[in-house]
């Protein structure tokens, strides 16, 4: 049961600081390390609370601040299936953390459980991992102190990217199900991206060396890790950017956001002509690719390219498996660059849908398709195989030598892709899978289609709250006119394109824009931002 004395000694150790206001958004709760002890300490409670509402299932928690710098740390709540909280509870996250003193925090809390009819009597665990960041120890210990101040079980899973703290929420709430999805542990996840990875590519002949940037973060030691269990005949993969223990190098001109951002390689990378790299993030949930061109242009691989890569193989791979009628889609946001979305309605022939900014739209939208292959422009995607699919490819005999074969690769594909969370590590074995089936250059899978130019910028201004938009952020409703305004500027560029939201993750308003030529590109964007600004 739950003992409010003993939350109150807790939280006594762990007050709110004061002036500031958080907020449970798209990426949790992310700010200076240094602020989120209390937050933490009471997101353990929450985590137990969701527990105990969901009949003890086993809730996730991953402390991380992804892409930003060392200095931040976040947390996020993870469902029992490895989805994000569900969104009615991010509510309560945020009424926890602003709660400003104990006695306020032991009310919120009365009210979650008398709202949601919580019986305080059942059991509650919680899974929980950080990624390297130093700011990590202390904050995990704040964590414990709320799951012991609700004696949850304490299952501490140690340093994990996030995509691996998801695979093993799910893990824990199938285990010896049907639906079991693995062996609860890092090898379990490991082996069950190896064996996939094998069925694929047996055979065929290796790839060139990849050099992946892992960001000096998790994604070094746990792209090692996975390496080992893939023999060197099938992949061989050079990690650089793998210093976790100086301070500092965190993402500090590497990772994937930097490369996405800054189109150009990251630091200590030496990148010889045409030979493909990758670049993870923090967390190792985003990856996105690149090489340099002949003549020494940087090239970018990203979220959209790789969808389309995937898509295409999914869907060719699906005609010769004989189970047409098993549909696949393609979900986006508006950060997707327009030629992409033209060659996948176009060339490829798949629906596409657009949803707002944030993994929980995609992941949603996503589940509305047989397979639903979602990716966001900066590398975080993956792909759901919805559970008739995967039955139906699991039974399916086949007809024909291509159709068993295309089969056993369907097969494969469900368990090599990680499909509770966009997964660097699983990524990027995706995308090497489908090069080596293919026979291609980093250089032949770009001719797929030429990206616009585009260019991403922000804007700080005194209140961002008053961008009010629709259409899947592509339309601002408010302020009153200023949508027009930016229509009659995007009319004037061939190709043009443009938009204008208020991030969820940063004090900004972002400014995207795309056209025919850079020059029109950068033009818009700069006298979009100036109606803004
Ligand atoms: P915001 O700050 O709302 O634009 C950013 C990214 C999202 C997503 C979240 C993290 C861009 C333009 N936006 O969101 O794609 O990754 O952070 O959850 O890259
Ligand atoms: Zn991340």
């Amino acid at each position: 049961t739950i003992d409010y004395g003993k939350i109150k000694q807790f939280a006594a150790r762990y007050p709110k600081p004061n002036g500031v206001s958080f907020s449970y958004g798209t990426a949790g709760f992310r700010t200076k390390a240094e602020l989120l002890d209390s937050v933490i300490f009471r997101v353990g409670i929450l985590g137990a609370l969701r527990s105990k509402k969901l009949d003890s299932k086993t809730i996730g928690v991953m402390i991380t601040a992804s892409h930003n710098p060392e200095e931040d740390n976040g947390v996020k709540l993870v469902d029992p299936y490895g989805e994000m909280l569900e969104q009615k509870w991010e509510i309560y996250a945020t009424q926890l953390a602003n709660a400003h003193n104990a006695d306020v925090l032991v009310n919120v809390i009365k009210d979650i459980v008398t709202v949601n009819d919580i019986d305080p009597t059942k059991e509650s665990t919680v899974v929980y991992a950080r990624d390297t960041r130093p700011s990590g120890v202390r904050l995990v210990e704040a964590l414990e102190h709320g799951l012991k101040a609700v004696n949850a079980n304490l299952v501490n899973f140690g340093i994990k990217t996030t995509p691996q703290l998801h695979y093993v929420t799910r893990c824990y709430n199938t285990l010896g199900t049907e639906a079991s999805y693995g062996e609860p542990t890092e090898e379990g996840y490991y082996k069950k991206l190896a064996i996939a990875y094998r069925k694929i590519v047996e055979g065929l002949p290796r790839l060139p060396k990849i050099k992946v940037d892992a960001a000096n973060g998790v994604g070094a030691p746990k792209l090692r890790e996975l390496a080992k269990f893939i023999d060197e005949d099938i992949l061989d993969v050079e990690v650089i950017n793998d210093d976790i223990d100086t301070r500092g190098k965190l993402n500090f001109q590497c990772g994937a956001d930097f490369v996405k951002t800054q189109q150009r390689v990251p630091l200590g990378l030496v990148l010889p002509a045409e030979q493909r790299a990758a670049s993870l993030d923090g967390d190792a949930d985003r990856i996105v690719y690149y090489y340099n061109d002949s003549d020494g242009t940087f090239k970018l691989l990203d979220g959209d390219k790789i969808a389309s890569l995937a898509a295409g193989f999914i869907m060719e791979l699906i005609k010769a498996s004989g189970l047409e009628e098993i549909n696949v889609g393609v979900v986006q946001t508006a950060y997707a660059n327009g030629s992409s979305t033209n060659y996948l309605t176009k060339v490829l022939g798949v629906p596409v849908s657009c949803v707002s900014t944030g993994v929980k739209h995609l992941h949603h939208e996503a589940e509305k398709y047989d397979v639903g292959v979602y990716f966001e422009a900066n590398g975080h995607g993956t792909v759901l195989f919805s559970p008739s699919s995967q039955a139906r490819i699991r039974k399916a005999e086949g007809k024909t030598p291509e159709n068993i074969s295309a089969l056993e690769k369907l097969r494969a594909l469900i368990d090599l892709i990680n499909q509770t969370v966009g997964d660097a590590l699983s990524d990027l074995l995706l995308v090497e899978a489908i090069l080596t089936y293919r026979r291609w250059t980093p250089k032949q899978w770009d001719q797929a289609y030429t990206d616009l130019p585009n260019r991403l910028v922000k804007v700080v201004v005194s209140n961002r709250h008053i961008f009010k938009t629709t259409d899947a952020e592509r339309k601002l409703l408010e302020p009153k006119g200023l949508q027009e305004k930016i229509d009659l500027l995007v009319q004037q560029y061939k190709d043009g394109r443009s938009f204008v939201r208020p991030s969820g993750t940063e004090d900004v308003v972002r400014v995207y824009a795309e056209a025919a030529t850079r020059h029109g590109c950068d033009e818009l964007a700069f006298k979009v931002a100036g109606l803004v600004y």
